[in-house]
Order: C-alpha cells, then sequence, then structure tokens
C-alpha cells in the first residue's frame, strides 16, 4: 500500500504477553515493523511507532499463581524484560507501554460504555466451564479441550495447535482444567455479550479496502462470509479493566489489549486532547498494525467491529507476518524447540538476527529457523559479500588516497542506485522485506564486480592520468557504498553506521533521507580505517 504524504503515519506493533522471556519468535513481527518504520522515515513520512505490554488476562495469570506471586509482579519483571530486549536489538518504539496502565483502564471504560449506551452489548445467561475439584470457573487457558472447527486440542479461547480460530467460552469439547487435569462441567453463569453479528456487512465493505498483506484479509473474509456470532466480552476474574457497573467481572482481554493502541497515543502525547484524537478520532493518521498470523482474527474482526461501535477511526492496514518454526517444529517450551533472543544476544550481534529474520524468507511465509540456515546467512551474504566488498574497498582507498578521491559519478552507477531504491521503496509498499535486502544485495555484488572489472589497482601504478581515472573509480564505488548504507540502515542499523564512519560521513545516518542516495560523496572527504564487519559464526 502507498502510503499518503500528507498525513502522519501511526504503525503499531502487536502487545506481548509479559508472561515469559523473549523468544525469537516473538521478534518476526517487531522487527520488520521496526524495519518498516525506519524505511518510511527514509522516504520522508512522518510516523510514530507504538507498542507495549499486554498485562492482562489468564496468561499473565496463569504464570503468577504457578509461581503463587501476583500478577503485577509477573507483569513488572517481564516487562522490564522485553523493553531490554528491544532496545538491544534496536528495536525503536517511540512509545513502549503497558495495558494495565490508568490511562488504559479509562480509555476501556470509555469505549466499553459507548457500545453499551449505543445498544451493542447485552447480557445472558451462558454455559461456562467449571471445575468441580478446584471449585472455580476456567476462562479461557484454564481450560483445554478439542477445538469444535477442527479436531486439534486447543485452549479456552484458541484453537492453537490447529485452525487457529478464536473460541467462544463453552465452545471447546472435551474441556479439562489446566490446574489439575480433571474434567469440567459446564456451569450457568451471566456474561456480557457484544453484537458483532451485526458488523458483518460493515467488515465485508471494510476488509475489501483493507491495505496489508492479503493474508490477513482472506482470513477474515472466509470468517466473515461463513458466520459472525456475537463476542462475549466479560470473564470472571479479578485481574484485567472492571466492566462497568460489575465488580465481579473484567472484559475480555482481547478488549483492553487493542485499546492500548489508543491509550499508547494519548500517553505518548501526554494527553493532548487534541493531537490524539487527530490519529484516533479523526481519520488524521494512517493507522497501520504489524501483527502475527495467529492474531489476524481479533485484529481483522473484532477491532474494527469496535472502533466502528465506539466512533473511531479504522486502521488503514494490517500486515501479518507468517509464525516461525524451530527446525521445521512449532514452537514449544516443554520440548526446547526454543530459541531464547537473549541468550541469542549474548553470542550473536543483533545486526545478524535483524538480518536474517527478514532475509530468510518472505514476510508472509512461514520461517523456519535452524542454526544451519543462520551461519549460511551470516557467513555467505554478510561477511562473503558485504563485508568483504566494504572492507576490500574502503582498506584500498584508504591505503591509497586516504580520502574520497577526485570524479564524477557515472551514469552507470546512478541509474544502478535509482534501480534498487525503486525496489526498495516498492518492497516496503509490499511489506516484503526480503525484496528490500536482496534488491540491496544485488547493488552490493553490482559494486564489487564494478571494481573487479575496473581494475583500480592496476591504474595508479601508471601515470598520473590513469592514477585519476583510478580515483574516479574508487569514488563511485564509495558511492555505492553509501548507497548501501542508507538502503540497509533500516535493517542493520550499528553496522551500517560503523560503515557510514569508515566513510567518513559526520551525518546522522538514521536520519539521512532516500534523497541523499544520489548526492556524491564528497571528494576530499577523510577515510576512516577500516576494521572487520562482521565475524565467521560457527557452531
Ligand atoms: N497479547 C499476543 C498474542 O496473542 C497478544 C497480542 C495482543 S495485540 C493487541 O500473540
Ligand atoms: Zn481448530
Amino acid at each position: 500500500m502507498k502510503i499518503p504524504m500528507d498525513k502522519p503515519v501511526l504503525v503499531t506493533s502487536a502487545l506481548p504477553y509479559v508472561n515469559g522471556e523473549c523468544h525469537i519468535g516473538h521478534l518476526r513481527t517487531y522487527v520488520p515493523a521496526d524495519i518498516y518504520v525506519r524505511m518510511l522515515r527514509k522516504m520522508g513520512h512522518d510516523v510514530i511507532f507504538i507498542s507495549g505490554s499486554d498485562t492482562h488476562g489468564t496468561p499473565i495469570v496463569l504464570s503468577a499463581e504457578a509461581e503463587g506471586i501476583a500478577p503485577e509482579a509477573v507483569v513488572a519483571r517481564f516487562h522490564d524484560h522485553f523493553k531490554r530486549i528491544f532496545k538491544a536489538l534496536n528495536v525503536d518504539f517511540d512509545y513502549y507501554g503497558q495495558t494495565n496502565s490508568e490511562c488504559n483502564h479509562k480509555r476501556t471504560g470509555e469505549i466499553v460504555k459507548k457500545l453499551i449506551d449505543s445498544g451493542y452489548v447485552y447480557m445472558e445467561e451462558t454455559k461456562q466451564a467449571f471445575c468441580d475439584t478446584c471449585g472455580r470457573f476456567l476462562p479461557d487457558r484454564y481450560v483445554e479441550g478439542e477445538c469444535p472447527y477442527c479436531g486439534a486440542s486447543a485452549r479456552g479461547d484458541e484453537c492453537d495447535q490447529g485452525c487457529g480460530k478464536h473460541l467462544e467460552p463453552g465452545e471447546i469439547i472435551a474441556p479439562k482444567c489446566k490446574i489439575c487435569g480433571n474434567e469440567a462441567v459446564f456451569k450457568e453463569q451471566e456474561h456480557f455479550f457484544f453484537h458483532l453479528s451485526r458488523f458483518a456487512d460493515f467488515l465485508a465493505s471494510y476488509l475489501d479496502n483493507l491495505g496489508g498483506t492479503r493474508n490477513a484479509r482472506n482470513y477474515a473474509r472466509e470468517w466473515v462470509k461463513k458466520e459472525l456470532r456475537d463476542w462475549c466480552i466479560t470473564r470472571k476474574l479479578d485481574w484485567g479493566v472492571k466492566f462497568p457497573g460489575r465488580d465481579d467481572l473484567v472484559v475480555y482481554v482481547w478488549v483492553d489489549a487493542p485499546i492500548g493502541y489508543i491509550s499508547f497515543t494519548e500517553e505518548l502525547m501526554s494527553g493532548d486532547e487534541r493531537k490524539w484524537r487527530e490519529y484516533w478520532k479523526e481519520d488524521g493518521a494512517t493507522i497501520v498494525h504489524f501483527i502475527g498470523t495467529d492474531i489476524i482474527y481479533h485484529h481483522c474482526i473484532f477491532w474494527p467491529a469496535m472502533l466502528k461501535g465506539a466512533g473511531y477511526s479504522l486502521p488503514d492496514a494490517v500486515v501479518a507476518s507468517g509464525m516461525v518454526k524451530i527446525d521445521g517444529r512449532t514452537f514449544s517450551k516443554s520440548r526446547g524447540d526454543v530459541v531464547w533472543t537473549s541468550e541469542f544476544l549474548e553470542r550473536f550481534h543483533p545486526d545478524t538476527l535483524r538480518y536474517y529474520l527478514v532475509a530468510q524468507s518472505s514476510h508472509t511465509k512461514e520461517l523456519n529457523f535452524s542454526w544451519d540456515s543462520f551461519f549460511l546467512r551470516v557467513n555467505n551474504e554478510l561477511v562473503g559479500i558485504l563485508g568483504n566488498l566494504v572492507h576490500r574497498v574502503v582498506s584500498f582507498a584508504y591505503k591509497n588516497f586516504g580520502v574520497v578521491p577526485e570524479g564524477e559519478i557515472e551514469e552507470e552507477v546512478i541509474t544502478k542506485i535509482t534501480e534498487t531504491r525503486e525496489e526498495a521503496i516498492n518492497a516496503v509498499e509490499e511489506y516484503e522485506f526480503k525484496k528490500l535486502v536482496d534488491a540491496v544485495m544485488k547493488l552490493a555484488d553490482f559494486g564489487n564486480g564494478y571494481f573487479q572489472r575496473e581494475e583500480p589497482w592496476h591504474l595508479i601504478k601508471k601515470g598520473d592520468k590513469e592514477r585519476e581515472r583510478g580515483g574516479e573509480i574508487i569514488k563511485n564505488v564509495l558511492q555505492m557504498l553509501k548507497a548501501v548504507c542508507i538502503l540497509l540502515e533500516a535493517v542493520m542499523p550499528e553496522k551500517m553506521v560503523e560503515v557510514w564512519s569508515q566513510l567518513g560521513m559526520e551525518s546522522d545516518l538514521q536520519s539521512v533521507k532516500l534523497d541523499e542516495l544520489t548526492v556524491p560523496i564528497a571528494s576530499g572527504q577523510k577515510l576512516k580505517k577500516p576494521k572487520k564487519l562482521f565475524e565467521r559464526v560457527e557452531e
């Protein structure tokens, strides 16, 4: 999707549940979203980038219970953990909030009240899973059983091992209590429902115009076509945002979590009513959500219906990344099929992980992580192609000239850089970050071929004229390196800043725009003694 230039852009990344450590499966959403934001800024857009911790719901309460501590303590520990990881990876949010903030409680209360007042919410007696042994109701993750749609084993509110469908309370087949393992029974309880079914026509046309990736639109459309049942929006829990007027009920976590996108915007704008309303009430911004494919239903069905019902602006695009597997298997902490981000970062540079995550597969496809594939990408591409080129060219230039030599940038080189710029912009607009890195690596390859073909090392040993020509060739290759830095900063911010400084550039690379790509690198600019860019990695 082409993003209009005349409005600001709000990019969000799904909110991680802070009930455990960050693994590389999480990163498939955050790293590409960060790359997207950095590229939009390079294209001249005014962007804010928001995320935060999802602190409510049974994922948190279950972990707290298992450890015998309060939910607040679990939240505090892992909220800090995630913030640290994002910093280490240079995932650079303008604001990273948490859904248990006062502002989010208030905004959620206001939105739910608006839905009630508009007649979109009703109360009903329902049958809910109950454990006789534990003597309590079993909301969401407190219960496990069989998915009524595909038969896979599922949690109370989602078919996490099979078709991925959201499940309503009472829908799961053969439910068992997650705490004691005994079979659950069904018991009557009063709950509140959102009239989702009334939004079917609205959603059908909304989805036809929604930007983002096709997988998100198509998956949601299928459900709208088939059936939309009303949505139970309350739970019997203590931890969460209270349902208005009911002390015994909180809202379902999927109500207050996406509302976090709004509250965090408010918090970032420190309550400046006019400013955040422009984003969320007056269609004054382009809103883009980055999510994983497992939460398309929530972002393309529940969320727009809720916003529409409460009179808020609607998201313009939903970008859904494929899931991460480990050596072909689904992530599983208990089987040890998991790679923890912090352990990864103890051994390898964050930029190598950022690069791998986008270079390994198309954004909407599954990413099958294996150590072999990681080593290959780093050793062949980052060390073998990119690192090598930078080192060879900068060393040669540094030794023989010390500065950027005099000369013209050739037509052939300008054309190549301009083509790469177009490919990069297209890649960003298609959310195909692999195409972005592939295009820039092709430019690096071209630079390598050019250097090899022109053989400046012979020229500089001959007469003055030839030496001058040798300098001009070097200047052209340095120009290509400058372009590589600008185009790959979004993917490898730290490493590209290193190269930038070897080239003697003094500006802040992060704020350099794409328009600079073909601005000739200044002759006479002092080069720095090059250091190796990437180390080979081994098991
Ligand atoms: N906390 C995480 C997940 O289900 C969930 C996302 C909320 S985004 C508003 O992947
Ligand atoms: Zn299923």
